[in-house]
């Protein structure tokens, strides 16, 4: 008889925001992050421009919070040297429930202690949720921003289907 295979291997966005980076919290968040024991197929820093913060957070666009959530996740809250984010994309079974459970509620006050958000999150006086982490919500949403911030040679698998392309007169920068 066929055994049939359940296993609902997922795959999802982290983010370390800005605020994760500027109170040295890296080592802190991916401790708290392997209790889940997944893996990481991709990790990298980047610059977060307007553009992929806009696009990144595009459902929020209609919020009163948006411009200023635009502003954290780009790092003009916490100066030039923290003006970028850890991304990282897990694997592994049912990835995204526990990745999100570990990483607490969206809203640091309301979020478990024992949380990330829960123990490193702040709400600013303007009203800002620095909940130092971001998780993709869903399957769906992990898609689309795993292809919005990473593109398929950055990571060790492929976890969705890719295609052979030729860019001409394209100028790129190699090592000199
Ligand atoms: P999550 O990041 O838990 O998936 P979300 O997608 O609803 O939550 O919102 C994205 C981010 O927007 C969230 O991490 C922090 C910010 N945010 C959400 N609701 C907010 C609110 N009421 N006030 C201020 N910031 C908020
Ligand atoms: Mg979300």
């Amino acid at each position: 008889m066929a055994v049939e295979n359940s296993k609902n291997t997922e795959q999802l966005l982290v983010l370390v925001k800005p605020d994760g980076l500027k109170k040295s919290l890296t080592g802190n968040i991916l401790t708290k992050l392997s209790e889940a024991k997944l893996v990481i197929v991709g990790a990298k820093v980047i610059q977060v421009s307007k553009e992929l913060a806009e696009e990144h957070y595009k459902q929020l666009k209609d919020k009163p919070f948006f411009q200023e959530l635009i502003n954290y996740i780009q790092g003009k809250l916490h100066g030039s040297s923290y003006s970028r984010v850890l991304a990282l994309v897990y694997q592994g079974e049912n990835a995204i429930a526990k990745l999100r459970h570990l990483a607490g509620a969206t809203n640091p006050e309301e979020a478990d202690p024992v949380s990330i958000r829960g123990a490193y999150g702040r709400i600013t006086t303007k009203g800002v949720y620095e909940n130092v982490i971001h998780c993709s919500s869903d399957p769906v949403e992990a898609e689309r921003e795993i292809k919005l911030w990473f593109r398929p040679d950055e990571l060790v698998i492929k976890p969705y289907p890719t295609k052979k392309t030729t860019i001409k007169n394209c100028d790129i920068t190699v090592w000199d």
